[in-house]
């Protein structure tokens, strides 16, 4: 192994080293994750895309954050979801619950909530996008979100099709085999319409 190799690697490692601290389970592939692109759109307005990589069927996806603009205080106005993967794969319930309050957002997503079977296959790509703005009308500067855990007890996390693998290869899961933590990344982007 090359210098440059050993360094590459050492400097890759610890760009992960945020991701690899949360504690992620995922027995299924390799593990799935949320991300969150985080952008400004003009002075007053930001967005935050929330995207996400599956590598197995899901049904539920709870992703609660809490936002932060120094001093500013800021609230969550809308979620998009139209275009996204949970409208495509006709989800039953795509939740929005801002807490102004605490700054947080809750965004829960469940496939069915009646005898469908609708699940986000394998796959990638954006899930809804939160649109921010400043409560006080004062620039925001800066936009910060992380992880937390909303009421009652919502934290990041993925709930799996009961069913996985490709017939005949297929294993049932029992419901508390079903939750996994994906990984969770924070990205500062460019501003891209949802469409
Ligand atoms: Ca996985």
């Amino acid at each position: 192994m090359t210098i440059k190799t050993k360094v590459l690697l050492l400097v890759t490692g610890l760009m992960l080293l945020p991701v690899l601290s949360v504690a992620q389970t995922d027995p299924f592939g390799v593990p799935d994750t949320i991300y969150a692109d985080i952008a400004k759109i003009d002075d007053f307005n930001w967005s935050i895309t929330i995207s996400c990589f599956n590598d197995e069927d899901v049904i539920g996806i709870a992703v609660p954050f809490k936002m932060s603009a120094g001093l500013n205080k800021i609230v969550a106005d809308s979620a998009i979801y139209t275009g996204g993967r949970v409208t495509q794969a006709n989800w039953a319930y795509p939740g929005f619950r801002p807490d102004t309050a605490i700054q947080c957002v809750t965004l829960g997503m469940i496939a069915n909530l009646g005898p469908t079977e609708n699940k986000l296959e394998p796959g990638s790509g954006r899930l809804v996008t939160v649109f921010v703005s400043s409560l006080e009308e004062k620039k925001i500067e800066n936009l910060t979100i992380d992880t937390t855990t909303t009421h009652p007890s919502n934290y990041l996390q993925m709930i799996v099709d009961r069913v996985q693998g490709d017939p005949p290869d297929t294993t049932a899961l029992e419901f508390d085999e079903r939750l996994i933590v994906p990984a969770w990344v924070v990205r500062q982007s460019e501003y891209m319409e949802p469409k």
